[in-house]
């Protein structure tokens, strides 16, 4: 312990991601010490490690941006409709510069622990350089999708070329010019980063085991018209996304998918396909939890999708058969299909012929040896819980979060643990988070933390704590809205289902981004019913 640096606060933020950052501006504000780690070398959370070629939000970007500050939302300038990563970066660094926030974060340090003490109520939290900080409250920003997952191929360790995931991309880049690459994984990752890299390999391999639902863009340049209409148009954006189920100012068809004609519905379903991306998925209001309403959204996708693949039995392979549309998030892509007319790319699939493993010169499938200078592993997070399961979270009587959430997460609101006081985890478990707009999600949190924690101080009271019957009400809650939905079919990481070992649970909450924010804050102005305050 002589090495470590003790230091008291208010509030430790864990990382320094889109809600880590906005932790601290906001606890800062209302003058709390506050004292960020974050295991990257900067801000940006996901936007700082997925530096992939291809990498973009699917949300778009006057929409994902934070609404906190009219000033930021009025000067800073997207340059396309789905802003890329290095853009997305280049504004979290801004916003981290502009309201002055580096010098309350420590870059390059991992939280490895924290630990309640019953008696004073206050937390120890230690990181990964031996500091060693007691704090009020420990306010978890680490991302649902922050804890990338390497499946464990037999013989990875073997392969003799280069290895990349493309959540821990290197800052340089790569460079596939004259490669043979592998690319394993069809999710968002795989989707995104393919068309680039087929366009520089030599020869690429998709190895895919699902394949997935995913939509053009339609991404294009903003010029200054259409820049300036939206930043005029921010209060009402701003006004509907808060009102919206997914956090951005779209809405469903105001009828039911078979209340409307077959030419309504074409073209509510062309509509909402030239706008592009992941709100596909909730064209109409009962396609998520009505099969034969998802029917027809995915009929009029395989259409589209069928029109641009050249080969129609890889079309057939692109084309998903075990679950409905929008029942695993919805890809947003650039040239993902067409990609599969190029003479250099070959589809391999898993699912057929799974993968035995690798050596020192490529990929072994059970079908056949695919020699390789370069593999990328697509492959994904271990999800929602995954990076604060890393993290030793040690509460009431020695109690760890890992153990009590051995049979899956359990939370009040998405917000609150029993038995770990002053202890809130952004944007995870419980909460629509991952269904929703993230950065107005994050805003969301940590305004009713920031407010709770006012809440005590105001009253001159020590701390909040979920009481055990709220959290089992909002664990039956949660279950009981996932079972009306068709989301709780499909083997996503919403349910832990890609990773080996995780119980099948869904964790997100799915009664929409506005009926959650209702809840919430009805759940603070009621004076924080479910919590206990001491
Ligand atoms: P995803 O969506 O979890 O995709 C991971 C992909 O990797 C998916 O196609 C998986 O196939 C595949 N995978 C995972 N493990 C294996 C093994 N062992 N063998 C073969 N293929 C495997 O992660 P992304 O990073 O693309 O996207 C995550 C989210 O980020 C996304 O939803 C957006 O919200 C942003 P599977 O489907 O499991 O058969």
């Amino acid at each position: 312990e002589s090495t470590t640096i003790r230091a008291s606060v208010d509030a430790v933020v864990v990382g320094a991601g889109i809600a880590g950052l906005y932790a601290v501006y906001r606890l800062r504000e209302q003058g709390l010490t506050v004292r960020g780690f974050e295991a990257g070398s900067g801000p940006g959370g996901v936007w700082y490690w997925n530096r992939y070629p291809g990498a973009r939000c699917d949300v778009e970007s006057v929409d994902y941006s934070y609404s906190f500050s009219e000033e930021l939302q009025q000067d800073w300038d997207w340059s396309e409709k789905y802003a890329t990563q290095p853009e997305i970066l280049a504004y979290l660094e801004h916003v981290a510069d502009r309201f002055d926030l580096r010098r309350h974060i420590t870059f390059d340090a991992r939280v490895t622990s924290a630990t309640l003490d019953e008696a004073t109520l206050r937390w120890t939290v230690r990181t990964d350089t031996g500091e060693r900080v007691s704090t009020r409250f420990v306010v978890v920003a680490a991302g649902p999708l922050s804890n990338a997952n390497t499946p464990a191929f037999h013989g990875l360790d073997e392969f003799a070329g280069e290895v990349h995931h493309t959540a821990q991309w290197p800052h340089e880049g790569i460079d596939f010019t004259g490669k043979r690459v592998g690319v394993i994984g069809t999710g968002s990752s795989g989707i995104q980063s393919i068309p680039l890299i087929a366009g520089q390999a030599e020869k690429l391999f998709v190895f895919q085991r699902t394949a997935n639902y995913s939509i053009p863009a339609g991404n294009a340049p903003l010029d200054d018209a259409t820049r300036a209409a939206q930043k005029a148009s921010y209060p009402e954006r701003r006004r509907m996304s808060w009102e919206s189920g997914g956090g951005s100012p779209h809405r469903a068809y105001p009828k039911k998918a078979l209340e409307a004609s077959e030419q309504e519905r074409a073209a509510a379903y062309e509509e909402r396909w030239q706008l592009g991306g992941v709100l596909f998925s909730k064209t109409f209001p009962d396609q998520l939890t009505d099969t034969a309403a998802n029917d027809t959204a995915r009929m009029f996708w395989e259409d589209k999708v069928r029109g641009v693949i050249d080969d129609s039995a890889v079309a057939e392979l692109l084309i998903p058969n075990d679950h409905a549309i929008g029942a695993k998030r919805i890809v947003t892509d650039s040239g993902y299909y067409e990609t599969y007319n190029r003479d250099n790319v070959e589809l391999v699939d898993l699912k057929a012929a799974p993968i035995v493993g690798m050596d020192a010169a490529g990929i072994a499938t059970e079908a056949g040896h695919y020699d390789l200078d370069a593999i990328v592993l697509a492959t994904g997070f271990d999800a929602m819980t995954g990076s604060l399961d890393k993290l030793e979270v040690i509460g009431r009587g020695g109690q760890t979060l890992k153990d009590k959430w051995a049979a899956g997460p359990q939370t009040y609101l998405g917000l609150g643990i029993d038995g770990f006081p002053n202890f809130f985890n952004l944007t995870g478990p419980g909460s629509p988070s991952v269904l929703a707009n993230m950065v107005l999600h994050s805003e969301l949190h940590v305004d009713w933390v920031a407010d709770a924690v006012a809440y005590l101080d105001d009253r001159g009271a020590s701390a909040i704590e979920a009481e055990p019957e709220a959290v089992a009400e909002w664990v039956d809650e949660c279950r009981t809205r996932a079972e009306s939905s068709l989301l709780n079919n499909a083997n996503s990481w919403y349910l832990g289902a890609n990773i080996p070992g995780r119980p099948r649970v869904f964790m997100p909450f799915l009664g929409g981004f506005s009926a959650y924010r209702d809840i919430i804050t009805e759940v603070a102005e009621s004076g924080y019913k479910g919590f206990a305050v001491r």
